[in-house]
This record gives structure tokens, sequence and C-alpha cells, in this order.
């Protein structure tokens, strides 16, 4: 009779027990109808697991949760399956151990650390705790290269649990958020994951396994989860509902509201029409000092409009730089409410880390305008310094910020954006 596993199909714990499940040739199947948030809840699973967590593998002798524990079950239930698998000696059997618990406690936890604040899974996203994470998280996967460099497989010459292990723990890194870009620099533990889910056990319960092709954005904060202060007294008693119905909650709450009118369209009309320094700008290929710079300065309504320089307070975390970039891309991205009344340039600089951000913005009006910095949280991790144009050497450094120049502050650039 099949061993029944209590999760959802695709669960990376779950594929740990099904993985071992056909080395060892022990039967085990999904329990029919899971359903995450609600299965996992209800008083005969806490009896099984008090924590309320996936998976949890029912046994004629009792329940097993943790599934390093209940792979461990399905191995050891076949004699000569545990030796193969585990290896016949004593230090072999301890570097599978080590393994298991590297694969959970540096590669596990560390892939969450960075994975998860971006799902809005709990830990709420902070560009910093993500630099720190990633820098953790890189660590240990090279050591884990560099393991790999010599070793086809963890321990010994063929698959032991720790492979399982590490590559269900890998599989969760490889299909939310570890591109190419950011797995080319582990080459060995690329090698040993793709060999890993190929193989036909692996294949079996994993399918067609497909790398992520970008990073995931970062949540807005309204939809993260709302600091306690925040929390309305109605929704504090809600039970916490799956995350299916409060995905579609959060949908609900964000219906939209009836527009009041933007500040910035009462403000006195200005000769400077913004989409036409966008056009310049954009259509400028050559002579761009002689045509989009002159072209800036001759349009610039210093009344209807001011310019600002920004600079990232924390450069000295910006030390992984497609990170860095990527932060820049999102910050860009969370300005969208923005394009009818600003314009901005976005410097990457350094040819080595740690990579500094510096900005030059153009906003409608004399402030910064007050909606972006409520709704665009990027706002506060800059320090912003209002350009004063009656200063040559500011307005030469307006102009470097447009036209890209390089080297910027004594250093190349490592990339410009923009947003028009
Ligand atoms: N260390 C545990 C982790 C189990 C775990 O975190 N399960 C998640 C799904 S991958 C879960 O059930 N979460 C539901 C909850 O936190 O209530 C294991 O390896 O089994």
């Amino acid at each position: 009779m099949a061993l029944v596993l209590h999760a959802g199909a695709g669960n990376k714990n779950a594929c740990k027990a099904l993985i071992a499940a056909e080395y060892s040739g022990v039967k085990v199947e999904l329990v029919k109808d899971f359903q995450m948030g609600v299965s996992n809840k209800t008083p005969e699973f806490l009896k099984m697991n008090p924590l309320g967590k996936i998976p949890v593998l029912e046994t004629p002798e009792g329940a097993i949760f943790e599934s390093n524990a209940i792979a461990r079950y399905g191995i050891c239930m076949k004699s000569f399956h545990f030796i193969s698998i585990y290896q016949p000696n004593i230090i072999s059997y301890a570097c599978v151990e080590q393994w298991m618990d590297f694969a959970a406690t540096e590669i596990d936890a560390g892939l969450a650390r960075w994975l998860y604040p971006r799902l809005g899974y709990g830990i709420p996203y902070n560009a910093s705790m993500e630099e720190f994470a990633i820098n953790f998280f890189k660590r240990s996967l090279d050591a884990l290269n560099t393991h790999l460099a010599s070793n086809t497989y963890l321990v010994g010459h063929s698959v032991t649990l720790a492979d399982i292990v590490m590559t269900c723990n890998l599989y969760m890194g490889f299909v939310r958020i570890m591109t190419k870009a950011f797995t080319s620099a582990f080459p060995h533990v690329e090698r040993y994951f793709w060999t890993m889910v190929n193989q036909p056990n692996f294949k079996k319960v994993m399918g067609e396994v497909k790398q992520a092709d970008a990073v995931p954005p970062v949540p807005s904060p309204k939809k993260a989860a709302a600091p306690a202060k925040e929390a309305k007294p109605k929704e504090v008693k809600k039970e916490t509902p799956p995350p299916a119905k409060a995905a579609a909650e959060a949908v609900e709450e964000e219906a939209p509201k009836p527009k009041a009118k933007n500040p910035l369209d009462l403000l006195p009309p200005s000769k400077m029409i913004l989409d036409d320094w966008k056009r310049l700008y954009s259509n400028t290929k050559t002579n761009f000092r002689e045509v989009a710079i002159k072209g800036f300065w001759d349009m610039f309504d210093p009344e209807g409009y001011s310019l600002w320089f920004c600079e990232y307070k924390y450069n000295e975390e910006n030390t992984v730089s497609f990170v860095t970039l990527n932060k820049v891309g999102g910050f860009l991205q969370r300005m969208d409410l923005a394009r009818k009344y600003a314009f901005g340039k976005m410097l990457i600089i350094g040819g080595t880390p740690p990579f500094k951000v510096k900005g030059l913005w153009i906003f409608r009006g004399q402030e910064i305008p007050q909606f972006v910095m409520d709704e665009c949280y990027d706002m506060e991790l800059y320090n912003w310094t209002k350009v004063d144009i009656s200063d040559e050497v500011q307005k030469e450094r307006v102009n470097a910020m447009i036209e890209d120049q390089e080297p910027f502050d004594g250093e190349p650039l490592l990339d410009a954006k923009c947003f028009k």
C-alpha cells in the first residue's frame, strides 16, 4: 500500500520525498485534492504537524514532518538502498549528512532570504537586506561550485540523498529567481543541477525544468504586509487567507477610486512642454551638446520646473552589478506614475564595485511632487539636492548627466538609464 504524502504537486520539499521514493522503490502518493492554506490547517493535519506546514508523510506507524526526515525514511525503508544511497561507510554517511545540512541551512535559507521578500512571503523587502542576502547566498554557491569542480555528485560516484535534497533546494532558485546571468558565475553548479534534473527519477517527479528568465519584481509596499500600526482592527481579526485568496483580496482593495485632480495640473501653465524635450532627447543621435543640450536650456522654464540631483544613500552596498542595475530599473518602473511630470537620468558609476548611483531629475513645480514622495518608496533611498542653475558648475554637471558623459566623477559608467 502506498504511503500518503500531504503536499501540493510541484512543492520542492515534497519533491525530495517523491524522488527518494523513485530511487528506493517505496510507493508514495500525493494526497488527493490538497489545498494549500486549507488542508494543512485542519485539526487532523495539525495533529500530524503542529506547525501546519507541508510536506507530511503518513505511515502505518505515525506521521513524519520535515522533508529531509521524510526523504530519509523513504530511503531507509529499503535497507539495500540505504546502503547505496547513503554510501557504505561512516565517513561517506557523514558527508551525505553534511551536504544535506548545507543544502538546508546555506542554500535553502540563503535563497529564501533573497526570494521571499520579492514574492511578498512574510519578510518585508528591503534593498540593503537584499544586498546582504545575495552576498550570503553567493558565498554558499561559491563553496558548492568549488566542490563540484572536481566531483560529479556531492558524495562518491553516484546519486545520494544529499543530491536529491540539494537539487530540490536549488530547483526553487533556478525556476524562481536565479537567471542565467546569475548562475553563469557558478558553472559547476549549473552543470550539476541540469545533470540531476535530467536523471529519469528526477524527471518523473519534476518534469521539464525551465530556468527563470527574470528576477521577480519588488512587490509594491502597498501589497507587502502593512506594519501593525497601520492595520485596521477589522483586518486584524480576519484569519490569514490562503495565498490565492489574499492575492484576490489585494486586487479588490485596489479597485480604482474616483481620481482627484493632480495638484501639478493646477499650476500656472509653463512654456516648457516636457514631451517636446523628451522627443528632442530621444531623436538627437549626433552633436548631442549642440542640439539636445542647447535645446534643453532653450526650453527649460525655471518657474514651471525644477532640477534635482539625487545620490543613492547606500552606495557602499552596491557590490553586485546586476542587483544594482535591477534596483535602478525597479525605481524607474515605479516612477511610471510621474511620467507626465518628470524626466530623469540615472547613472550607475564605477568600473569595479561598489557602484555609485547618481541621477538628475526634472520635476514639474518647484518641489519634488508630494505624490511621488508618497507613492514611490525608492525616493527616500536617495539624497536629493535642488540644482542651482545660476551656478555654472552645477549646470555643467546637469549637461554631463543628460549626455551620459564618461568618465563621470572620474570613473567609467557601468550603465545609464533614462526615464522619459
Ligand atoms: N523545514 C520544512 C519546511 C516546510 C515548509 O516551509 N513548508 C511550507 C511550504 S514549502 C509550508 O507549508 N508553508 C505553510 C505555512 O507556513 O503555513 C521542511 O523541509 O519540510
